[in-house]
């Protein structure tokens, strides 16, 4: 048989049988997703987003792209432009993990799916979306801790003090980085977190927040820093070289995520432990869109692989990071 007379058979078998999931979307139109992001804080951060746009042009969508700028009620707003736009899909990675209710009910009932990625949610009904795409932030804590309990396991010392630098309250990926750690430092019963501040996930607020715990004599008997960010981490080093470069000498640094800039310090030998969060979710991001739109069941959970890279492991070994 010629090629053309299959193709139009194809076409036509394609155009009668099949429904796409959203009604609203027509066959033959290129996909409209709307993407809120929760802001540019960090280099990860940046990553992410140019990764998911990246790998959704490639397939040919049409993305709508908003910053949140760190504001819920901004990326509410943003998500109810999408939905008046009538976009076929939503993206959101959201700020913190509750609150986001009411504008996912309308947009359930304006037939919209929405997927969240980076951070998860916590909604009344599980159906209010429809997967999410992201890092375990629990076994990135628990790694922190393991790295830690190893770090000390041939040491003498009564007590081992932890100062956590968490990042923003009520967000997913500081809640879980937190539980995942207290896991595994449970393993050695003289590991403790003896102060938390926030940083919020930025590197000024990091700063801020160190130099602050540095002038209240905070950190006279603290062994180890845990930080839930890289930004925060680097906003940390500089508050330390400012105040008290003979404590940052001592401590012992765990931060997480893998920015370039972080992983050049591990090297140097001035932080520890580097728990790779990987931002390179926009394969994922494609590949779940692509099913869903053509007809597969997705899974509610989809997690991203990661690693960790220290002291404990060969340094050379670490792949050259584009974040
Ligand atoms: O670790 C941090 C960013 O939620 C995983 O947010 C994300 C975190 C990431 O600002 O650098």
């Amino acid at each position: 048989m010629e090629k053309a007379p299959l193709f139009l058979l194809l076409s036509i078998v394609f155009l009668t049988n099949c429904t796409s999931p959203n009604e609203q979307s027509e066959i033959n139109t290129t996909p409209v997703i709307g993407f809120s992001q929760s802001g540019t804080e960090s280099s990860w951060r940046k990553a992410h987003t140019d990764s998911i746009i990246t790998e959704l042009e490639k397939e040919n969508y049409q993305v709508l792209y908003r910053n949140g700028f760190l504001d819920q009620e901004r990326q509410i707003q943003d998500l109810r432009r999408f939905i008046a736009y009538k976009v076929d899909l939503i993206i959101l990675a959201p700020l913190i993990d509750s609150g986001w209710d009411e504008v996912l009910a309308e947009a359930k009932a304006a037939g919209i799916p929405v997927i969240t990625v980076d951070r998860s949610i916590q909604t009344k009904q599980a159906d209010l979306y429809m997967a999410h795409i992201g890092p375990s932030f629990k076994a990135e804590g628990n790694r922190a801790g393991l790295y830690l309990s190893n770090h000390y396991s041939e040491q003498s010392l009564a007590e081992i003090r932890v100062f956590e630098l968490a990042g923003l309250d009520q967000a997913s990926s500081t809640t879980l980085r937190q539980e995942g750690f207290l896991e595994t430092i449970g393993r050695d019963p003289r590991i403790q977190i003896v102060q938390t501040a926030h940083g919020d996930f930025i590197r000024s607020k990091g700063k801020e927040v160190i130099r602050a715990a540095i002038q209240a004599g905070d950190f006279s008997n603290i062994h180890v820093l845990y930080s839930h960010s890289d930004e925060m981490t680097l906003g940390a080093i500089e508050a330390f070289l400012e105040l008290a470069p003979e404590i940052l000498e001592e401590l012992v640094i765990i931060s997480i995520d893998g920015q370039k800039e972080m992983i050049d310090l591990l090297k140097d030998g001035l932080v520890n432990a580097v728990v790779e969060c990987n931002p390179h979710a926009g394969w994922y991001v494609q590949n779940t869109i692509t099913r869903y739109l053509n007809g597969h069941t997705i899974p509610k959970e989809i997690y991203i692989p990661e690693t960790i890279f220290s002291d404990q492991g060969d340094l050379s070994m670490i792949p050259t990071r584009n974040y």
